[in-house]
């Protein structure tokens, strides 16, 4: 009989994970995390920032239950980079990251065009993304990518979860769009 009640469900478990593919799950989430959640390493036509503007851009996904300003945390394309880039504190309105909330990184090395534009690009030819807190120590998020096709992005299936895939449509600002998945 308990056999059968374990069966039981993990066949309700199978079915209710295999209905809600779009939307994260707890198990999915580290809830202590901010993650770079998508990017787009080669931008054509997907979307523009405010000076029109096909720019790349990271999108970063505030997994916990409440809001974080990344406000003075840093931001690079390489590892071992002395002096990344120090996101403006004074704009908390703009650098604030509701709970389960997204928000774009313009990576067009023109912070003169606003708090959200960074001094870094990205490679499609392949490179590094990395965050620290404003510690420039403690390492928020980072990752490695390879070559990239232009207007394909690369981001995590689920929203704040672990498995990576590349994604035909980006979706800059909001989930992910895992029916897109190349
Ligand atoms: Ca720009
Ligand atoms: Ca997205």
């Amino acid at each position: 009989m308990k056999i059968l009640s374990a069966f039981l469900l993990m066949m309700l478990l199978f079915a209710t994970i295999g209905c809600d593919q779009t939307t994260t799950t707890p198990e999915d989430i580290d809830p202590g995390y901010l993650v770079i959640n998508e990017f787009l390493a080669s931008n054509d036509t997907t979307n523009s920032d405010e000076y029109g503007e096909f720019d790349d851009w990271v999108e970063l996904f505030n997994g916990k239950a409440t809001a974080i300003d990344i406000g003075g945390m840093y931001i690079s394309d390489a590892v071992a980079d002395l002096t990344p880039w120090k996101i403006p504190t004074n704009d908390p309105t703009s650098t604030t990251i509701a709970a389960g909330s997204f928000l774009i990184l313009w990576c067009d090395k023109e912070p003169e065009q606003g708090t959200l534009h960074v001094d870094i690009k990205l490679s499609n030819e392949g490179e590094s993304i990395i965050l620290w807190e404003s510690d420039a120590t403690t390492l928020v998020d980072s990752l490695n990518f390879g070559p990239i096709d232009a207007g394909i992005s690369m981001g995590r299936l689920l929203d704040g979860g672990n498995t990576w895939g590349t994604f035909l449509i980006p979706t800059p600002g909001s989930t992910n769009e895992i029916s897109s998945q190349l």
